[in-house]
């Protein structure tokens, strides 16, 4: 690993196993663990399923932000399970209205030097404040509150060195989309992202959370900012300087890779659809007439967003073409606004204000109209996550969204002819904890008919007879494979969930994916999913694991496949291969049949896995194959996953 890096120096002082020069994966301790409701009842039962007692970590917060629209009782009913089980298990609840799990947990909870992992993707908004604070799935949270060690891959650190000062109106997203015009989507998994040099004094804790929120989109494990007087000043305003400790590189660190950005010759910038590394100037973009805007989310829904469009919008209207809403990130930062007058602003600009949470980032709502430009500062715009089919969504700044918004069309905000509306963080920030709740235990724990049990695999069997049950292209992401939105409720319940996986490629009339692998396993065939390159792109939902399994899916065979979602497949006894020779994709077709002899006793660490591919002729061929399995790993998926273990 490189060295005199800050990674390498939080790594050291939390390692519990691994050689960080020898090994290709290492075993952490792990301080704090987040969750939230839409994995979270998962992991909770998972977390049951273990027999434990109390949580073993210094700190376990249960945040509810996701399922909040309570349309049916599931969502209302995953709350009380949660909100009992916390309490049972000596976890704190932040209860619906308090605000997204990250934005809360960098605000009231984040420490510098600390270790933090979140079954969710966005969990690295921590890296703002100075923690190794990295995604994982449901399970994997599960097992680090019980007191177990996470596995991570021996980094390749990323140095992004910072230079110069952000102009008025660029901002913090421009920084991150900017990083991802460079390193892409794909390609960058088992890297971890440090930033340093001169420009990193410019850049305010809320701002770097910015950065590493939308960190996760690199598919990188995690991104760190080292801790400052900038950090220190965020936990004093916050009236918990004494969680301050500093950190930082030594001065002569070695990066694996140096990648310079000037913040002074920075321009604001938009991730087009439908991916977030399709970045284009927004001046390119001008005159694009705009439809929708939504300011909010865990990446841009904090204080000094919201105050910043507040105060550019205040005596002006939003353009009577746009409908414009705006999620707080958090209760105190709603109450702040509250207090100083800037709600006032914005609803009489003509703001819909919406509820506290994660809202239409997920497809909660406010799905734009067809064929109508939705511009939002939240981090992802994958086809389809906003609810409505063909979207078109871009990712801005909260500059270039109320630029937008007043304009009703795109415009590089630099161009509106108003002045650039500084906003000073408030000397404090609302702090007050009295909505988090520590339960006590022995109360019993409340389960409505809606939560189901977390199911569970057979061992893998000796011979997979295969039948290719789909065949995807290059970025297929978890939502591609497990729809939120209108289905995100049923994450409690998987035969209903299972029902829609891999919905957006259903052709009307045809059988749906679900069907088709059903119809395999009831054949006593086994299921394999074919993807190339970076599949399992974006969210941590084991969803995207567990339903496939419930269907009877024993193999993802692709050209390479994300971190999280490689390792929620290993959990659930899904054998993630690789193609030992990309070219070979292109011989596999929707249907064949593709079987591995005495697979168990294939897989051994680092060893070439031989499958023979059926064409509907008859003729047969070998394809080899390579998998990412440790040790360990094989013997999770010989099990049929880590329930079994
Ligand atoms: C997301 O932004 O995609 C989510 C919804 O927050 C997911 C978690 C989930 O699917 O519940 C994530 O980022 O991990
Ligand atoms: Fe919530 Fe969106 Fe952040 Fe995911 S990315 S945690 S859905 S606000």
């Amino acid at each position: 690993m490189a060295k005199g890096t800050l990674v390498q120096k939080i790594i050291a002082a939390h390692l519990v196993s691994g050689n960080p020069e020898t090994d290709s994966q290492l075993l952490i301790r792990i301080d704090q663990t987040l969750t939230q409701d839409a994995t979270g009842t998962m992991a909770y039962l998972e977390l049951e399923a273990m027999k434990t007692g109390k949580v073993a970590t210094e700190l376990s917060v249960s945040y509810v932000d996701h399922n909040m629209m309570q349309n049916g009782p599931e969502n209302r009913n995953d709350h009380l399970y949660l909100q009992t089980v916390a309490a049972e298990k000596g976890v704190i609840f932040s209860p619906p209205g308090n605000g997204i799990c990250h934005q809360l947990h960098l605000e009231r909870f984040g420490k510098p030097g600390k270790t933090l992992i979140g079954s969710d993707s966005h969990t690295p908004t921590g890296g703002g404040i100075g923690m190794i604070a990295i995604g994982a799935g449901g399970l994997d949270v599960a097992l680090a509150m019980a007191g177990q060690p996470f596995t991570i891959p021996t980094p390749r650190i990323v140095g992004v060195k910072l230079t110069g000062k952000l102009r008025p109106w660029v901002a913090a997203k421009d920084v991150i989309l900017k990083l991802l015009s460079i390193l892409t989507t794909k390609g960058n998994v088992g890297s971890i992202v440090e930033y340093f040099g001169p420009g990193v004094a410019d850049l305010s804790v809320p701002q770097r959370a910015t950065i590493t929120n939308m960190g996760a989109e690199l598919g990188v494990t995690t991104s760190v900012f080292p801790s400052d007087e900038r950090t220190r000043e965020f936990l004093r305003r916050q009236k918990r300087e004494a969680d301050y400790t500093p950190l930082a590189a030594d001065e002569n660190a070695e990066y694996d890779r140096i990648v310079e950005i000037d913040l002074d010759t920075l321009e604001p910038l938009a991730a087009c659809p439908s991916s977030p590394d399709n970045i284009k100037p927004v001046r390119e973009l001008a005159g694009k007439k705009v439809g929708q805007v939504l300011v909010g989310s865990c990446t841009n829904g904090g204080y000094r967003d919201l105050a910043l469009v507040a105060s550019a919008l205040k005596g002006r209207k939003v353009h009577p073409d746009v409908t414009f809403g705006i999620a707080p990130g958090s209760r105190p930062v709603l109450e702040m606004l509250c207090a100083n007058g800037m709600l006032g602003d914005l609803v009489a600009a003509g703001a819909r204000i919406l509820e506290v949470g994660c809202g239409p980032c997920i497809g909660q709502g406010q799905s734009p109209a067809n064929d109508t430009v939705t511009v939002r500062t939240f981090n992802r715009n994958f086809a389809g996550r906003s609810g409505t089919k063909g979207d078109e969504s871009y990712l801005v700044s909260p500059e270039t969204a109320v630029a937008a918004a007043i304009a009703g069309e795109f415009i590089d905000p630099r161009d509106l002819g108003i002045e650039f509306p500084v906003v000073e963080e408030p000397e404090f920030y609302t702090s007050d904890d009295a909505h988090f709740q520590k339960g006590e235990s022995g109360k019993g724990i409340i389960r409505k008919p809606t939560i189901g049990e977390p199911p569970t695999n057979d061992p893998l069997p000796e011979n997979i007879n295969g039948t290719v049950v789909i065949k995807v292209g290059d970025k297929i992401t978890t939502d591609h494979i497990m729809p939120a939105g209108v289905h995100l409720k049923l994450r409690s319940n998987i035969p209903a969930y299972s029902k829609v996986v891999f919905e957006c490629f259903t052709e009307a009339g045809k059988p749906s994916f679900a069907e088709r692998a059903a119809a395999v396993r009831d054949a006593g065939r086994h299921g394999i999913i074919i993807g190339r390159d970076s599949y399992g792109q974006g969210s941590s939902r084991e969803h995207a694991a567990i339903c496939p399994m419930y269907l009877g899916i024993k193999v993802v065979a692709a050209l390479a496949i994300e971190r999280i979602h490689r390792a929620n497949l290993i959990n659930f006894g899904i054998v993630p291969l690789i193609f030992k020779n990309p070219a070979d994709y292109e011989l596999i077709e929707e249907n064949d049949t593709l079987n591995f002899t005495a697979l168990p006793s294939q897989l051994a660490p680092g060893s070439e896995v031989k499958g023979t591919l059926v064409k509907s002729d008859g003729k047969e061929q070998e394809i080899i194959f390579t998998h990412p399995l440790s040790e360990n790993d094989i013997r999770l998926v010989k099990a049929g996953g880590r329930l079994n273990c």
